[in-house]
């Protein structure tokens, strides 16, 4: 019986649909199968033998049964549901696929890349997460100086606030004059992260172009000049910009730029002459050099520019409203 089952198991291990199995029935469980020709020979055995046999081929059959419906049962199973294949390429989201293209802000990036390359600056890598001192100390704001509550903070570090994800692209200024001499003329693009409540204009995670430029003579002039001549070539030649007084703790004197584009006053970002402390923070003699400095919003200006109404659009995946741009 044990080779029996063996073979049985082997030749249903075998069968790869219907026919093949019901031939694998007609063999174990048929009228010239083993069982039935055992069973034929009950009758003429001793009560005890014969009580023994049939309980054993009963058992068999009964195994032969369950293991053959089982089979049929997968095949059926499996007939139903297509198999996966891993290896094909992905669905598209949509019925065609579709190319990509530049997001509103890659394409501000590409722009303000070129406009300042053209006038000579150097664009400047910088890192994302930084020192409290290049960040706040360096830039005249210590531990409690009231400018840092314009910049509600994430800190890494929380028990000594020494590290955090930077609150402006500023804290390059100092980072950059420490390891380069007058005169030099940079732009630093970045992230950069605040802990704000978000709103149609306020984001917690930005992008920022940082200016800055170092020389001897530099003045307020230079700073008008240059930002116009930037302006004009982003926005248009009839854009006018105008400077509003502010305060920056890193600047003096210190403005607010705003550009006049579509016949409507936007604020473009922050400025100022760089303070004369800030220089020394960096190693830069101020009796023989000045500077200005200027950052601005990324996402800020493409909404300028494409009259965006709620800049949290731009971050979402509603590829209707991004194409468009
Ligand atoms: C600053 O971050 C200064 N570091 C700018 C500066 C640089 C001044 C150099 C002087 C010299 P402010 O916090 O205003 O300033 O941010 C600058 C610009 O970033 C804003 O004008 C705006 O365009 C953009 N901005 C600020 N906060 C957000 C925000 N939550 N979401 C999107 N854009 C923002």
């Amino acid at each position: 019986m044990e080779n029996i089952l063996k073979d049985f198991n082997n030749q249903l291990s075998k069968a790869q649909n219907q026919n093949e199995i019901e031939k694998v029935r007609v063999q174990f469980l048929g009228k010239k199968s083993f069982i039935t020709e055992n069973m034929k020979t009950l009758p003429n055995l001793s009560a005890e033998k014969r009580g023994q046999l049939g309980k054993d081929l009963n058992s068999l059959k009964l195994t032969f049964q369950e293991a053959i419906n089982k089979k049929v049962d997968n095949l059926e199973m499996a007939a139903k549901f297509t198999p996966i294949d891993v290896s094909r390429p992905g669905k598209p989201l949509y019925k065609e696929s579709r190319t990509g293209h530049m997001h509103p802000s890659s394409l501000v990036l590409k722009e303000t890349y070129r406009v300042f390359t053209e006038l000579g600056f150097a664009i400047v890598d910088s890192p994302e997460i930084e020192d409290d001192w290049h960040n706040f100390e360096a830039l005249n704001m210590p531990e409690i100086h009231p400018a840092r509550e314009m910049q509600d903070t994430f800190y890494i570090d929380k028990s000594n606030k020494k590290l955090l994800p930077r609150t402006h692209t500023s804290g390059m200024q100092v980072r950059f004059m420490k390891q380069n001499n007058p005169p030099f003329k940079i732009i630093v693009p970045g992230k950069v992260f605040r802990n704000e409540n978000e709103d149609a204009t306020h984001s917690w995670t930005f992008g920022q172009i940082e200016g800055l430029v170092v020389g001897e003579g530099v003045s307020v002039t230079d700073l008008r000049g240059t930002l116009l001549e930037i302006v004009k070539k982003q926005l248009g030649p009839e854009t006018e910009i105008r400077f509003r007084a502010s305060y920056f703790p890193y600047t003096e004197p210190s403005m607010e730029i705003d550009a006049k584009f579509k016949g409507k006053w936007l604020e473009l970002g922050g400025a100022g002459m760089v303070h004369p402390q800030v220089l020394i923070n960096g190693g830069i003699d101020p009796e023989k050099y000045s500077g200005f400095a200027f950052g601005w919003g990324v996402e800020r200006l493409a909404v300028i520019k494409y009259g965006i109404t709620d800049l949290r659009e731009l971050w979402r995946p509603k590829f209707d409203y991004l194409e468009q741009f």
